[in-house]
C-alpha cells in the first residue's frame, strides 16, 4: 500500500455511490464522472475509486492511481446484504488498476460467501501484483449497532486476518474506540470510510484528525468531497489536516 501514500498517510476519493445508493447522492455537477474524477487529479488523492463502467469509460481522464472495485450492489433489495464479485482481477489489470476493492458486510447471512469470493480474489490479486483493499461494514439483521468499538474492531481485525493489505471502516465515534479498531487491524493500514456528508465541513475535518490521532492511515471518502460547494479548497483542507497533520482549523464562515 506504500504506493498510496505520503508521509505514511492516505487519501483515497470514492467514487462507487452511483451504484450503492443511486442518483440520489449526486447534483448537477457531480452526476458527471469527469467532473469528479478533476477532483481526484488536482485535490491531492493518492487513489480513485470506483466500478468498472466508470473506469471504462473515463480513464483516459485519470491521473492518479485506481482503486478498481470488484463487487457492489444497489440498496433496493433490502434484506441481507450481499454483494457479489461483477469484475475480475484480469480486467482489472486492464484497466490500469493500481489495486482491486471488495466489500464484506460482517455479519450478514451471506458473509461466508462473500470471504470465500474474496479469498480467491486476494490470491489473484496479490499474484497479479496489486493491492488488495477491503471494504468491511458490519451490517444485516444480527447486526444491532455497526459503529460500536467491538464491532468497528472485528471489521478491522477481520480483515487483517483475510489477506487484505488494508481495511476501510466506519467510524465509531471518537478517538479512543476507533485506536482500538486500528490496533486491532495490526499491521496493516486503516481507512476511515468517510460517510454521509456532515453538518459543516469543519465537523468533519475534526473526524479526520481523530481518526489520524488514533492512528489510521487516512480515510476513503467520497460524499464529503465531491458534494462540497468547493471541492477542491476543501481537499486542501483535509490534505492538510490527514496528511500534513495540521490541527483542524476552523474555516472563516465558522
Ligand atoms: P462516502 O464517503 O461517500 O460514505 O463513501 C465511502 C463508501 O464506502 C463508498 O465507497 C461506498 O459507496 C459507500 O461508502 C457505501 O456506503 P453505505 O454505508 O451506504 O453502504
Amino acid at each position: 500500500m506504500n504506493r498510496f501514500m505520503r508521509n505514511g498517510r492516505s487519501l483515497i476519493l470514492a467514487y462507487d455511490q452511483g451504484l450503492e445508493h443511486g442518483p440520489t447522492d449526486f447534483n448537477d455537477r457531480n452526476v458527471d464522472p469527469a467532473y469528479v474524477i478533476d477532483i481526484a487529479n488536482r485535490g491531492g488523492f493518492d487513489a480513485f475509486v470506483c466500478q468498472k463502467g466508470i473506469a471504462e469509460n473515463y480513464h483516459d481522464l485519470l491521473d492518479i492511481p485506481l482503486l478498481l472495485k470488484l463487487n457492489g450492489k444497489t440498496q433496493i433489495y433490502g434484506k441481507e446484504p450481499l454483494a457479489r464479485q461483477n469484475c475480475s482481477v484480469t480486467k482489472a489489470e486492464r484497466l490500469g488498476a493500481a489495486a482491486v476493492g471488495y466489500t464484506i458486510y460482517l455479519g450478514s447471512q451471506f458473509e461466508p460467501e462473500m470471504a470465500a469470493e474474496f479469498g480467491k480474489i486476494e490470491e489473484e490479486a496479490h499474484a497479479a501484483g496489486l493491492a488488495v483493499v477491503l471494504w468491511i461494514y458490519p451490517r444485516g439483521e444480527y447486526v444491532k449497532n455497526d459503529t460500536t468499538r467491538e464491532m468497528v474492531a472485528y471489521s478491522a481485525r477481520a480483515a487483517l486476518e483475510l489477506g487484505a493489505d488494508a481495511a476501510k471502516i466506519k467510524y465509531t465515534g471518537d478517538r479512543e474506540s476507533f485506536a482500538w479498531a486500528v490496533k486491532s487491524a495490526g499491521c496493516i493500514p486503516v481507512y476511515m470510510a468517510g460517510g454521509k456528508k456532515t453538518k459543516n465541513e469543519d465537523e468533519f475535518l475534526h473526524q479526520a484528525a481523530e481518526c489520524v490521532a488514533a492512528g489510521a492511515t487516512g480515510l476513503a471518502v467520497g460524499r464529503n468531497v465531491w458534494q462540497s460547494d468547493d471541492p477542491i479548497a476543501f481537499s486542501k483542507r483535509l490534505n492538510s489536516v490527514v496528511i500534513d497533520g495540521t490541527k483542524a482549523v476552523p474555516s472563516e464562515k465558522a
